[in-house]
């Protein structure tokens, strides 16, 4: 190799205190692993001796626990973006010992290239195959690695030889211009390709290749229950009525489904439907229900970003690859999510509410309005460009001291206008063409749950103008469930 061969520990040596590093990887998956960890400890060594050491990350989305847990463990992170999902971060950002500021995944590569964050001192990425003229190929997830590539000063390669080189192919490496005079993407179908399927790098700029052999170690879903099993086969039922209306093209959408337990359950509804035809997807995660549905013929193609599967399921489709070579593309964040692909295409995007509001309003993020749970993802680049956007959520949290359907969001991230179709457990509300005070009557009725229909009707009844809001108590739900645990102990 032409590179020269480090310890995750002599990799971490290079790194400073208050460097920003961009990561490759999206999810778990292709997220370096071993430098991080490497790092966290160097982090511990400082602080014992008293020094500072904190450093800044830019990640394609949430990573591993040896990435966001080991450095947020150490308390050596110091700013954070974007989604994340790890206990321990999530506990240091809500502690405020992390800065971390939530965005639009599809933003992130191109803020950077704009200078918005500042320059970006180490790229760390994972890869299968280091080629010596600096070429390399990703593992299974991208995320923003081409970007942090080419801004970052240094670049440390992590060659993990868990994932075979066999999946070389599988990605399409393209990095728009920036503006003034942009140009179109020309992705017109999902499997169109227009990069290339390696990502260059400087190699005067890599300071060494670390080699590892480690699993993702993605979690296998928790089986679907009763309530999300209800949700997806709502999710179904309202498609295939769109269909026979004629309101979907006959031969269907490309689908975009977001990320969790309860994507999975919808997901594997629609594999199961006979009613809706085979389908592609053009979304951010590749999730496990997606292999079985292309093995069944049902999921015909999937663009994403990643493939964040279990590590069986991996297995899976390592075993087989050349079944899965032609049926994936794995792609940059920036056009995987991107709104003019995403608008042009004309996807059905299916993500989950933590609340919905009763006008149609949803918090994606937010528990009771100030602790972060996750972030926004990329359920924002998908809603606000969907030809039809679907909000999915159980409609009780905390075996039903909590109403995920409430008066006033406590948290905005996708507004009225951005939201179509909200699906409960309960039921279907369409809020296309309604007025604040349909869209009320059209959710309480149909999504929120019985016990908590008549608080919620109260409200409704209480209030005047366009958009019926009573200000002194749009919160007295949640405060309820502050004060008491228990939202049904609101009084208004
Ligand atoms: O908590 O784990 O302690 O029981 O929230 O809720 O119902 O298991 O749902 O795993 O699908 O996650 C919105 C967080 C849902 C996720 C969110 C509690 C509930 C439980 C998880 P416990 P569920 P999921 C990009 C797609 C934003 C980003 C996005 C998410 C936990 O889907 O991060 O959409 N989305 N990316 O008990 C307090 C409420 C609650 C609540 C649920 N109202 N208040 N807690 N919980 N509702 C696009 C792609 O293509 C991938």
């Amino acid at each position: 190799m032409a590179f020269k061969t480090l310890t995750a520990q002599e990799a971490a040596s290079h790194i400073f205190n208050g460097a920003k590093i961009g990561f490759g990887g999206f999810t778990a998956s292709g997220t370096p692993k071993v430098v991080s960890a490497a790092l966290a400890e160097k982090a511990e060594a400082e602080h014992a001796q008293g020094n500072e050491f904190k450093v800044s990350l830019f990640t394609g989305a949430s990573s591993g626990d040896m990435l966001d847990g080991a450095l947020a463990r150490a308390k050596a992170i110091d700013a954070r973006t974007p989604y994340q999902s790890n206990k321990s971060s999530r506990e240091g950002i809500n502690k405020n010992e992390i800065q971390y500021f939530d965005m639009h995944l599809s933003h992130l590569a191109q803020n950077l290239r704009y200078g918005f964050y500042g320059k970006l001192d180490f790229a760390i990425v994972e890869a299968c195959k280091v080629y010596d003229d600096g070429r390399i190929i990703p593992c299974m997830g991208v995320g923003i690695a081409p970007t942090v590539c080419d801004l970052a000063e240094k670049v440390i390669i992590e060659l993990n030889h868990h994932t075979p080189e066999a999946i070389e192919g599988f990605h399409d490496i393209y990095q728009p211009a920036d503006p003034p005079c942009r140009k179109e993407i020309p992705v017109y179908t999902p499997s169109d390709r227009v990069g290339v399927p390696y990502i260059q790098i400087d190699p005067s700029k890599i300071i060494g290749v670390v080699e590892s052999n480690l699993p993702d170690g993605v979690a296998p879903f928790t089986p679907a229950d009763e309530v999300t099993n209800k949700i997806g086969e709502n999710v179904c039922n309202f498609l295939v009525s769109e269909l026979k209306a004629g309101r979907i093209p006959s031969s269907f959408l490309p689908i975009q489904s977001g990320v969790g337990n309860i994507a999975n359950a919808v997901l594997g509804s629609l594999g199961s439907n006979p009613d809706i035809p085979p389908f592609e997807m053009y979304t951010e995660v590749v999730q496990d229900s997606v292999v079985g549905l292309m093995k069944s013929g049902k999921c015909k193609f999937a663009s994403g970003c990643s493939l964040t599967v279990s590590d069986a399921v991996m297995d899976e489709i390592i075993a087989d690859v050349d079944f899965f070579r032609d049926k994936i593309v794995l792609r940059p964040q920036e056009l995987s999510n991107n709104p003019e692909v995403v608008r042009r295409m004309g996807l059905i995007t299916i993500n989950t509410a933590l609340e919905a509001d009763i006008f149609g309003n949803i918090n994606s993020t937010h528990v009771t309005g100030t602790k972060m749970m996750n972030g926004i993802g990329g359920s924002g680049d998908f809603t606000r460009n969907a030809y039809l956007s679907i909000f999915t959520c159980p409609s009780v949290a905390k075996g039903g001291k909590i109403s995920a359907i409430v008066p006033m969001v406590s948290h905005l991230d996708h507004s009225e206008h951005s939201v179509s179709i909200l699906i409960t457990e309960q039921g279907v509300a369409d809020l296309r063409g309604k007025s604040p005070r349909q869209r009320a009557e059209a959710i309480i009725e149909n999504c929120a749950h019985p016990m908590y229909r008549p608080l919620l009707r109260k409200y409704l009844e209480m209030g005047a103008g366009h958009t019926p809001h009573t200000l002194s108590v749009a919160f007295a739900m949640h405060t309820a469930f502050n004060e008491t645990g228990d939202m049904g102990n609101a009084q208004f």
